[in-house]
């Protein structure tokens, strides 16, 4: 066997070698990449609940090395279709000063946004949305926001999380009041579980957004859900923000606002609603909330987190391919 076929066969195994996201190619330059994965350590945005969100990016580089690569529904393999890289995490000297941090974020991703590549995120905690979307939106090019959650994140009534401005709280009603997303043609979904003390359930209903709760979804079914998102997304560029805390605890336990309430999505109705944004302009995405040190011993969470960073990684390359060739 010569030395690049016994490197091949090493890179097979999960544990060999530095991780990477989705054992991409790592490269800290935007330049020369489509799909930029990029990790987000961040979190002071929250802290009401669990702190160690920042733990996420490398608990997901940890066990994304070993993921399939061959998406079964669409038979490509993302890594050939475009050039799939890690650029590794944000640099956010002040990360404990929240505000601070969100101002590197969003200037993290404009440089990617500049270089013309097409980012998805992993987090961190749910802050890291509203600089991300800063940086790919604009009141000249709102996006249609699909973001899975168990809840609304649209906490308007409060001048602040305590204490936190640009916060994991407020993101998804500041991104409507700054016109980044466009809310007629943006849909939040799987909302579930009793309401905690600061629940404000008719702010994003003002606001213009389709809500679907996780009950309402149930009844849809995932061919439901995927036409009601379809019809508002249009040839709008979609922004996809994924908190796992919409995903069954029993799947996803490692989460920082965990909804005992009700079951949350299965991984297979996740899974099947991205998988419905097949073709759209996903222009980004990110993967919030991962709690690694409530994770168990599988690391199930994290394991799960990959899933939906390989599908939402897919997504992009799918689109990216269709655009210089024939739909693969
Ligand atoms: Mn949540």
């Amino acid at each position: 066997m010569d030395d690049a076929a016994a490197e091949r066969t090493m890179r097979s195994t999960y544990w060999w070698g530095v991780p990477t996201f989705l054992a991409a190619p790592h490269d800290p330059d935007p330049v020369g990449c489509d799909v930029a994965l990029v990790g987000v350590p961040h979190s002071s945005g929250n802290g009401s609940t669990e702190r160690d969100q920042h733990l996420g990016p490398r608990a997901v580089r940890h066990v994304s090395a070993g993921y399939r690569r061959r998406h079964r529904r669409f038979g490509v393999v993302p890594h050939d279709l475009c050039r799939l890289r890690d650029v590794g995490d944000v640099v956010m000297p002040e990360f404990m000063v929240s505000d601070r941090a969100i101002k590197d974020i969003e200037a993290r991703f404009r440089q990617i946004a500049a270089a013309g590549a097409r980012p998805v995120a992993v987090g961190g905690d749910h802050s890291i949305t509203l600089p991300i979307l800063r940086a790919l939106g604009s009141p000249e090019r709102p996006l249609a926001l699909v973001h899975l959650d168990a809840h609304l994140d649209t906490y308007d009534r409060m001048d602040t999380w305590f204490g936190v401005v640009d916060s994991a709280a407020h993101w998804a009603s500041k991104a409507v009041h700054e016109r980044l997303v466009d809310p007629g043609r943006s849909t939040q979904l799987g909302m579930r579980g009793h309401m905690s003390p600061w629940t404000q359930a008719n702010v994003s209903d003002e606001l213009g957004y389709l809500v679907l709760e996780k009950a309402r979804c149930d009844d849809l079914g995932v061919e439901g859900v995927v036409t009601a998102i379809l019809e508002r997304v249009g040839d709008c560029p979609v922004y996809v923000s994924f908190d796992l805390d919409c995903l069954d605890p029993g799947i996803a336990p490692g989460v920082s606002n965990l909804e005992p309430g009700e079951d949350g999505f299965t991984m297979t109705q996740a899974a099947g609603i991205l998988q419905g944004l097949r073709g759209r302009d996903v222009v980004g995405g990110d993967v919030v909330c991962l709690m690694p040190t409530k994770d168990n011993p599988n690391a199930i969470t994290a394991m799960n987190a990959t899933t939906i960073l390989f599908e939402l990684a897919t997504l992009i390359a799918v689109r990216i391919a269709a655009s210089t060739s024939p739909v693969p």
